[in-house]
């Protein structure tokens, strides 16, 4: 693999095909699905950055399966990511943040061997002040037999992903992602509209400087994580205070810390027993971008990559970014959670694992 810098002028689709070299058996259908993510991302680019003209501000009369209201944004991101992967050979199925069930590949399309699940605008809520949002994607191969894709190939576990990433629509747009061979960045250059490697070999500074945390549910958490926000804060002398930085909107709050050192917190609190942020299109892709930046991810009870799936809007807490800072987690050992009428939560089942996995040393619960 060529060793590039972030001054060499390369394209996403020559790196793309550099890194398809590296396995001899590879169909091209995977870059295929790479080509067309970068190409969403110019599309929805473009509809994000002229929004405030084109009266496509605001919300819909209509709310979607997490009884969110949709954004007018949402529904055409939506349109936008399905329309460019349901006819192009390479899919079996996808699964949206946006839409309730499985998204089959129309009748007439040749069906593909890999499925796509994405948030088509992750932090949607922040589109009409202006605030970065981002799309958000997870592949897997298909594991089912037979052509149609199911939803047993929609819930794996994240470890699996074949391919995971993001596009960050801000003060540049940026599309970041892995295919388990470290994480790139890349920035889109509007005057050519080109992607170039901006970012190669990303690496998450282990020395975090960052804490993302909506601290407005504190007095929902149990006191283990209150205790584990004060050590973030430096409030129990044990460290130096982490500078707390929270948008609000998930991809730009971990691009942050990404690039600068962090943390990003979504605890479970006794209103959200499972936490707010989805599994599948949210949690799993950025924890496999953080884990191959040398990060780390977890849910309080184990590593996120970890956790086998049962639903295809399953929520789950997330501690993302730093490996130190997300190891800091396991010594604040969380109780099992139970809320009126919620089942009750002891951490997410595993696969092939006893009910919690250490993310690194995490005790079991
Ligand atoms: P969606 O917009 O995709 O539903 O994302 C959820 C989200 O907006 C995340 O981007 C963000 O991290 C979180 O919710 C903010 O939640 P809260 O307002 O509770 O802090």
């Amino acid at each position: 693999m060529v060793k590039h810098t972030a001054t060499s002028v390369v394209t996403i689709e020559r790196f793309i095909i550099e890194q398809e070299r590296m396995f001899p058996d590879a169909t091209g259908e995977l870059s295929g699905i790479l080509y067309d993510m970068a190409l969403v991302g110019k599309m929805i680019a473009n509809k994000v950055r002229s929004a405030g003209l084109a009266d496509i501000l605001g919300a819909t009369s209509d709310t979607n399966v997490q009884g969110e209201v949709q954004q007018k944004l949402d529904v055409i991101a939506n349109e936008i990511v399905v329309k460019a992967f349901d006819h192009g050979g390479r899919l079996c199925a996808m699964a949206s943040e946006e839409e309730e069930d499985i998204i089959h590949i129309p009748e007439g399309f040749r069906p593909g061997k890999y499925v796509l699940l994405f948030d088509p605008l992750d932090g949607s809520s922040n589109i009409d002040v202006n605030v970065p949002v981002g799309t958000i994607f997870s592949v897997f191969r298909k594991i089912t037999r037979g052509s149609h894709g199911e939803m047993e190939d929609l819930l794996q576990p994240g470890r699996r992903q074949v391919a995971a990433g993001y596009i960050l629509y801000g003060s540049s747009t940026m599309m970041v992602y892995t295919t388990g061979q470290g994480a790139h960045g890349f920035t889109l250059d509007p005057s050519i509209g080109e992607f170039l490697l901006s970012h190669p070999n990303i690496r998450i500074p282990a020395n975090a400087r960052y804490l993302s945390v909506n601290d407005a549910y504190e007095q929902d958490w149990p006191e283990p994580t209150r205790a584990l926000m004060r050590r973030y804060r430096g409030l129990d002398g044990e460290r130096k205070a982490l500078n707390v930085r929270y948008v609000g909107s998930l991809v730009a709050d971990f691009h942050r810390n990404l690039l600068g050192g962090g943390v990003f917190c979504y605890p479970a609190n006794t209103k959200s027993p499972n936490g707010k942020l989805r599994l599948l299109y949210e949690a799993n892709p950025l924890a496999f971008i953080a884990e191959q930046a040398g990060g780390a991810a977890c849910d309080g009870y184990g590593s996120i990559l970890d956790v086998q799936p049962t639903e295809l809007h399953q929520r789950t807490p997330l501690y993302l970014g730093s490996k130190d800072e997300v190891e800091l987690v396991s010594q604040f050992p969380l109780p099992k959670f139970v809320a009126p009428g919620i089942q009750e939560r002891r951490g997410a089942s595993r696969a092939g694992a006893p009910a919690s996995t250490p993310v690194s040393a995490a005790p079991a619960v």
